[in-house]
Formats: C-alpha cells, sequence, structure tokens
C-alpha cells in the first residue's frame, strides 16, 4: 500500500488552517509499518482521494463508519460496537469519511505518526470538512488530541486545528505519575449530552499528553478531569463530540457513552447512575497466568513460587480454568483491568502460539475493561529463518484486543545493556514499541526473588533494610531480577531495572515477587515501596494477596497505583467486590 498525498481538493471544498504535511515530520518507519501492516491483514485499501466523488449517504440506522488508521488497539471499539447491536463500515478512503451518518474515530498511538498517516491519506482534510459540517462525530483519546491545533509529543506537531490549544504532557514534577492510567471521575458540564448517564461514576484514561482548558477552547468543553490540574476530558459542540478517555474500556458506564453517541434521542437520565468518583482510583487486577498444559489445553494456571505443577505423583500443570471463561467472570465481578500472561512465552514463540490471540480476540469480545497481555515479546527468527521483530509481535497482539502488552525477560537484558553502556540503542522490544504505541502501552512485569545479605554493601545494588529478618538473622535484602519464569537469576536488581525501564520507555511497572507468589501472605511492601517511590510511573503491587486487607495494607504503605491477585480469584476464595467493599470502608477510592 503506498500512503498517499495526493491532493484533495477535487473532492472537498477549499479550507482554511488545514495543516500542511510538509509541516509533519518525514513519515517515520514505525507509521509506515503500521500502515502497511494494517492494509496487509484487514485487506484494505486506501484509494487516492482523486477516485472519489461525494456519494448520498446510504448508512443504515445501525451502522456506524469508523476510521481506523491501523495503530493499537482498535478491536475493542468495534467489539463494544458490535455488542450495541451496530455495524461496522470502515474508512477506505476520504469520500467514506464525507458520507459517514456517524464516525467515530478512535485514535490510538502517538500523534506525529497518525497525522502523518491522515496527512497522507487525505484523511485530515476530509475530517476537518466533516466536523465543519456539524455531522456526527466521536474522537476518543489521540481522536481528541488531534482535534488540537498542535501537540508538544515528539513535536511540536500540527494537529487538525479544529479546537483552540496545544496537547502537552502532563507535569510529573506536580507529584503526579505519568502515564494517567487508570479510572477518574469526570466534572460534567450541562450540555454532555453523552455523558448523561456517566454521572459521578469512574472511566478510564490512559495518555501522558493532554489538553487543558483555556478561554479560547471553553466553548468547547463537555467535562474536565482532574489529575494534578484539570484538563479537558470531553469536547462537544452540536454533534461533534470526543472524549480523552476510553468509553470502550469503561465497563457499562463507557458502554452508556456510546449508546447516547449513537442515538442521540434518547431520554435524558433524570438521576444519574449513583457512584462517588472523585480522584484517580486504585485498581484492582485479576491476573491470568496461561499455559498449555501436558494435555495440550490452555489453561489458567496458578503457581506457588513460581512452581505450577500440582505435588503429586502426576505432576501436572494446574488447571484453574479456562482463559475466556474466567476473564468474562471478573470482567462482571468488577475487576478494573485483566492480565494474561503466557508463562511459557520465553520459550515458545507467541505468534506462534495462536491459542493466545484467541484468547485475546474471544475475550475482548465481552469485555470491557482493559486486557494486557505478556509473555515472549521479543526479536525472534522461526525455524525457516523468518524473522520477526518484538513490533510485529505486539502489533499482532494489540490487534487481537490487548491495551497494553507486558515485557518480562527481554526488558531485564535490556536495561542490563542500558546500564552497561548508558546508551539508548533504540533497537529494544520496549523502546521501539514505547516508541510506536506510546509507553502507555508497555508494561515492563519485573519477577525479583528477595536475596538478604548482613550488611548493605555486601552487593553492588540497592540494599534495604527489610521489615522481616532473614532466616538467619539478616537485616537486609536486595531484589534480584529473573528472567525466563524465575529459572535464571540476573546480575541486576528490581530498583535498578525499575528506573533503567523508566528511562527506556516502559509506563507501567507490574512488580511480582516470586517469594510471595501463591503464599497468600501479603504483597511484599518493603519491595512495593521501594519500586513505587523509585519511579514515576505506575507500579502495580502483585504477588502475595491472601485477604481483603492486604490490598488496603499496600495502599495505605506504599504508593502502588494498582494491586493484582491470581489465586484467591481463581480459587473464589474472596471474591473481586469483598475487596472492593472493604477499600471502600478504608475511604480507599476504589471504581464500584
Ligand atoms: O519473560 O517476557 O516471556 O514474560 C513471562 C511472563 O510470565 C512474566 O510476566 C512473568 O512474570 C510470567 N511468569 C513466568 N513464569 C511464571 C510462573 O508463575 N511460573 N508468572 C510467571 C508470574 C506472577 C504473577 C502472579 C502473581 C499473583 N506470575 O503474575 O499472577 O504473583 O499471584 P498470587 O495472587 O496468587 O500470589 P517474558
Amino acid at each position: 500500500m503506498e500512503a498517499t498525498a495526493a491532493p484533495f481538493s477535487s473532492i472537498v471544498s477549499s479550507r482554511q488552517n488545514l495543516p500542511s504535511s510538509s509541516s509533519i515530520r518525514a513519515s517515520s518507519p514505525a507509521s509506515l509499518f503500521l500502515f502497511q501492516k494494517n492494509i496487509g491483514n484487514g485487506n484494505r485499501k486506501f484509494k487516492s482521494p482523486r477516485s472519489l466523488s461525494v456519494r448520498a449517504s446510504s448508512s443504515s440506522d445501525s451502522g456506524v463508519t469508523l476510521l481506523d488508521y491501523g495503530a493499537g488497539n482498535v478491536r475493542s471499539i468495534r467489539n463494544a460496537l458490535r455488542h450495541l447491536g451496530f455495524s461496522i463500515k470502515d474508512v477506505q478512503t476520504p469520500g467514506d469519511i464525507l458520507n459517514a451518518d456517524r464516525l467515530i474515530f478512535p485514535g490510538v498511538g502517538a500523534f506525529a505518526p497518525a497525522m502523518d498517516v491522515l496527512n497522507k491519506t487525505g484523511m485530515a482534510e476530509a475530517l476537518c470538512t466533516y466536523i465543519e459540517n456539524d455531522r456526527p462525530f466521536l474522537g476518543i483519546c489521540l481522536g481528541l488530541q488531534l482535534l488540537f491545533e498542535s501537540s508538544e509529543e515528539n513535536g511540536p506537531v500540527k494537529g487538525l486545528g479544529v479546537i483552540p490549544g496545544i496537547v502537552g504532557r502532563f507535569d510529573s514534577s506536580a507529584g503526579i505519575r505519568v502515564p494517567h492510567i487508570g479510572w477518574n471521575a469526570l466534572q460534567v458540564g450541562k450540555d454532555s449530552e453523552i455523558l448523561d448517564d456517566v454521572g459521578n461514576r469512574h472511566v478510564y484514561f490512559v495518555h501522558s499528553y493532554r489538553a487543558i482548558p483555556s478561554d479560547e477552547n471553553k466553548d468547547w468543553i463537555s467535562s474536565t478531569c482532574n489529575y494534578g490540574e484539570s484538563f479537558i476530558s470531553s469536547i462537544r459542540r452540536g454533534n461533534v463530540h470526543a472524549v480523552q478517555f476510553h468509553p470502550e474500556k469503561s465497563g457499562e458506564v463507557g458502554l452508556s457513552v456510546l449508546r447516547r453517541f449513537l442515538h442521540p434521542k434518547l431520554p435524558a437520565t433524570q438521576k444519574p447512575m449513583e457512584g462517588k468518583a472523585s480522584k484517580l482510583a486504585k485498581r484492582v487486577i485479576a491476573c491470568l497466568d496461561v499455559r498449555t498444559n501436558d494435555k495440550g489445553d490452555l489453561v489458567v494456571t496458578k503457581g506457588d513460587q513460581y512452581d505450577v505443577r500440582e505435588q503429586s505423583n502426576e505432576n501436572e500443570v494446574r488447571n484453574l480454568g479456562k482463559p475466556v471463561d474466567l476473564a468474562g467472570q471478573y470482567y462482571k465481578d468488577g475487576a478494573d483491568e485483566i492480565s494474561f500472561l503466557n508463562i511459557t512465552g520465553f520459550r515458545d514463540f507467541p505468534l506462534g502460539d495462536l491459542p493466545m490471540i484467541q484468547v485475546l480476540r474471544h475475550t475482548s469480545k465481552n469485555v470491557f475493561v482493559p486486557l494486557t497481555v505478556g509473555g515472549g515479546i521479543r526479536d525472534f527468527t522461526d525455524a525457516s529463518g523468518r524473522y520477526y521483530s518484538s513490533l510485529e509481535v505486539a502489533a499482532e497482539y494489540f490487534r487481537s484486543g490487548a491495551d497494553k502488552i507486558s515485557i518480562g525477560s527481554d526488558a531485564v537484558y535490556a536495561a542490563e545493556e542500558f546500564i552497561k553502556s548508558g546508551v539508548k540503542t533504540g533497537k529494544s522490544s520496549l523502546e521501539q514499541i514505547s516508541r510506536v504505541y506510546g509507553n502507555q502501552a508497555v508494561v515492563v512485569s519485573i519477577d525479583p526473588r528477595r536475596v538478604y545479605v548482613n550488611h548493605p554493601d555486601d552487593v553492588p545494588y540497592k540494599v534495604i533494610r527489610v521489615t522481616n529478618p532473614g532466616p538467619n538473622g539478616e537485616e537486609y535484602a536486595w531484589y534480584q531480577c529473573t528472567v525466563s519464569g524465575g529459572r535464571e537469576g540476573r546480575p541486576i536488581g528490581a530498583f535498578e531495572l525499575a528506573k533503567a525501564v523508566e528511562e527506556l520507555g516502559a509506563g507501567e511497572i507490574l512488580l511480582n515477587c516470586i517469594d510471595c507468589d501463591g503464599q497468600g501472605k501479603g504483597f511484599d511492601i518493603d519491595l512495593v515501596k521501594l519500586i513505587s517511590d523509585s519511579v514515576g510511573i505506575p507500579v502495580i503491587a502483585s504477588s502475595g494477596a491472601g485477604t481483603p486487607r492486604h490490598f488496603s495494607e499496600v495502599f495505605e504503605k506504599t504508593n502502588a497505583s494498582a494491586a493484582l491477585a491470581a489465586g484467591i480469584f481463581h480459587r473464589k476464595e474472596v471474591p473481586i467486590q469483598s475487596v472492593k467493599e472493604h477499600l471502600q470502608e478504608e475511604r480507599i477510592e476504589v471504581r464500584i
């Protein structure tokens, strides 16, 4: 496919202030990669605008036009629209935008490559014309940001220029963690219409850049959100809407936003749904460790200190259920996020492991909260000599329904290399994926093991005084990172790794602890405190949850943004709702 830059003036009347493609930086290999992959996989062809003529609108009441330019997870919005009974017509030409009855633009990825593609395909001009004509439009996330004049993301880069203002990065020096990931509350203006059912409930955000309210854009703003500062969470003018949050990832309340956009004549809700949202909520995440058992079935398993085999003569892989079924159950139970970790991914090639892709595809049909997938994300050459970049692996996961990918072993090697050389090569999977999809889409999963020492100077890694002394009375410990599912210890500590991967572009840290895994005795508070105090990105505390009290403890004693558990949920010992209720009682804000 060629990303054509043919003039669009033959079909659209001339307009002012259009972003000129010459002001956009040259197409990055990443954006072209995405675009080409998209065309290749979706059998879609973007035609030159010259070949178009404006047709009369033909969409039915249950049809919606979707502008998918090929980056990130657009499957979720497709699934949400289908779930709501709508059929989707994909934009293939700029003319499809002009002829749409209602258009959804779920922008994902980074600002510059997105604008690059929009300009080169003539879509930018068509979008501006469509919006100027007050046609029904819903932009999501980057689809909101692109409406502004420009963005500082790898820029400045010119946007569509529909709304006055510059999209800038959240200021982490104000003591907030960037990216802004999680469920936050809105301050909804009067005439928002599509937000009528949101009321005082949390919706899901994931972004590092935001537009801020000003006198010039105040007429557009339909809601704001607070995260260190007030930023624009939605805009509305006439039939044109855009939201910074992800309705397709905001559970039932998010689906109501889409429903109201698709059915603008729905009666206004007299009383918004109940809720008590006021700020960013602490997240409760359900984690599914997935692997193939000895019979060849893909199962959810769970280890004790990473040993997932039964202590029986058969020594079978523990089978705690089917991945898609369990994920669906956890969604209904109120999980704020679901993680799938392909725990044998370090030895199998993920794209050869199609069941994992299928799990994502099926899960994302009915689960409307964020999905993370990890395991085996790295560059790979298969038996026939075909080389797959980690970017291709990640792209396939995103296309299959993942919102974030999680990198384990490969991030350890990248961090070791970076610490040794002091140079960011830009070639590691972590750097490549975060460059293309944004760092909010990249989680680094750390599998550390506690190593007790007698003295802080015993090892060249960050050593802390531990709350509970070691078996020989040792008062200190460091946390050694491992690879290959805990099988191999590496010469790097969790502290050093966390700092390095933040530099390399990780957007979030999933902090496991081999010693605590499956023990049900609580999170390793010393470790979670160490890491969550050392980095500016969100940290997910993982391993060891046994009771609801363990969740409140980790939120009260550390700066963790989320807490993850597996065994207690799989064995139905503690329902997710009980955890949430307990956190509420302890006055810790959660999404209910
Ligand atoms: O190295 O990029 O291929 O990624 C492999 C991924 O698989 C890593 O994220 C790694 O953490 C995970 N993994 C590998 N082996 C195991 C294992 O258990 N044998 N699982 C494994 C890690 C840890 C948690 C677990 C919590 C909570 N599982 O995710 O869910 O400890 O458990 P609990 O609440 O029951 O205590 P790569």
